[in-house]
């Protein structure tokens, strides 16, 4: 039987559909895309499970107890107990949210023309290693990119690639290597503790650090508990302990598995010299080593948020509830990357469009459709991110954490399953207007 949620519903926020009339105008003052789209058009809103959290009862009575002081407030040496045990580390850094947590590191551990390795990087952390002259590189598994075949850890690092790299380019060329689980750019997808650990040992023996990108560190150690053999009975706290036992450090964006709606921080093992750095660098970029840019009551709700996510039940039922909406659009016979990830069901819309070429945007026209369809607001993971180069042209409908009911997947699903029966009716969509970096957050179009 499925999990149902572990919690009561105690506060509803509204929320409204537009009229079909009102949402074509809405959609076209947004040049079709739906980062221009005001949130309050939007009736289902999957563009991002980041920040979107609903918090607890016991994270808003947290709130009430914010220690605002310059330094030294009691709720940062809430959050560093907290995350000191369920990390295992030494040192931690609070910041503003993840990408203030890449810049501070990179900004130290990076010299221009090095290579940072990883699965997929995601674009902020891809955007913080070429700001700082750094070459990002890509090695997971190829299976990743196949959407229609089956593999449990599709987030793996593809150990042969790995070792053939830092032969051929040299170990002084390579900054260090960055583990992001889930894989979000491939579907949100695991990475095996088999896999963290031989990533870390190939590391070790060539000397090369290895940090995580732990934005999703709580859902990733679920997926090992429900898949990997020998896993089965070791609770979440000791999974994720031994995950991070295999790492130097962490970047954190706790804007998703702490179950807040703003922060981040950094972890280090045990590295004094590279702590001692990083804490005369927050305090330039983010503020001082005890408060990182946030408020007191911030640090207060992520410290409590970070221990409820480690409940498996909680875990259980978030990650089914993502499932659900994937087995839905599967039985209407709509491609989506298998299995399903934690935290996202990323629809392939390459597949589902294919009269549609890759610069016709299949999956900005998805998009687009999803919206007048229901007004729900998905985002487009294909060509308009990447470019011409992009593996995939993906749609990902992003559940945010404790705030939508089954009943909202059912109607999601419903949607897409129309569109999906008038399917090669579907037009490509052309930009208009294109600004010269990360486009898609502004970009503009028409109708082909
Ligand atoms: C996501 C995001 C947030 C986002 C970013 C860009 C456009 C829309 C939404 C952020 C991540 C992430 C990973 C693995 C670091 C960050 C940056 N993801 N690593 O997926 O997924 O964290 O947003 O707190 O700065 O929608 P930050």
């Amino acid at each position: 039987m499925r999990m149902p949620e572990p919690y009561r519903i105690k506060m509803v926020e509204p929320i409204r559909l537009l009229a079909r009339e009102e949402r074509e105008r809405k959609l076209n003052e947004a040049g079709l895309n739906v980062f221009s789209l005001k949130a309050e058009d939007v009736f289902i809103d999957l563009l991002t499970d980041s920040g979107t959290n609903a918090m607890s009862d016991n994270q808003w009575a947290g709130l009430m107890l914010g220690d605002e002081s310059y330094a030294g407030c009691k709720n940062f040496y809430h959050l560093q107990d907290t995350a000191q045990e369920v990390f295992g580390y030494k040192y931690i850094v609070p910041t503003h949210q993840g990408r203030g947590a890449e810049n501070l590191l990179f900004s130290i551990l990076v010299k221009p023309g090095q290579y940072v390795l990883g699965n997929v990087h995601f674009d902020t952390t891809e955007a913080h290693i070429t700001l700082k002259g750094g070459k990002p590189v890509n090695l997971v598994i190829d299976e990743a990119y196949n959407t229609s075949t089956y593999h449990p850890f599709k987030g793996n690092i593809d150990l042969h690639k790995l070792e053939n790299f830092i032969k051929e380019h040299g170990t002084e060329n390579i900054a260090f290597m960055l583990i992001t689980v889930t894989c979000n750019t491939v579907g949100g997808q695991p990475v095996s503790m088999e896999n963290i650990k031989q990533v870390s040992e190939i590391c070790r023996r060539y000397g090369i650090r290895v940090f995580i990108d732990a934005a999703r560190f709580a859902e990733n150690a679920y997926f090992i508990k429900t898949r990997e053999e020998g896993y089965q009975d070791k609770s979440i706290p000791e999974i994720v302990r031994e995950m991070f036992s295999y790492a130097d450090g962490f970047t954190f964006s706790a804007k998703k598995d702490a179950l807040v709606n703003i922060g981040g921080m950094i972890g280090i093992k045990d590295d004094e010299e590279l702590y001692m750095r990083l804490r005369e660098l927050v305090i330039v970029y983010e503020g001082f080593p005890t408060y990182g840019g946030l408020a007191g009551r911030d640090l207060e709700a992520m410290s409590r948020g970070l221990r409820e996510v480690l409940s498996f039940d909680y875990l259980q039922s978030r990650i089914s509830q993502v499932q659900y909406l994937g087995q839905l659009l599967s039985e209407a016979g709509i491609p989506i990357q298998t299995p399903v990830g934690g935290h996202a069901v990323f629809v392939d819309a390459g597949k589902m469009l294919p009269h549609l070429p890759w610069d016709s945007f299949p999956g900005v026209a998805l998009t687009a459709e999803l919206y007048l369809e229901g007004g729900v607001r998905a985002v487009e993971i294909g060509s308009l991110l990447m470019g011409r180069q992009a593996p995939t042209e993906l749609v990902r409908l992003t559940i945010p954490r404790r705030v939508y009911t089954d009943n909202h997947m059912a109607y999601v699903a419903e949607c897409l399953s129309n569109i999906n029966k008038r399917r090669d009716q579907v037009r490509g969509v052309k930009i208009t207007y294109e600004p010269p970096v990360l486009r898609h957050f502004l970009a503009r179009f028409e109708w082909a």
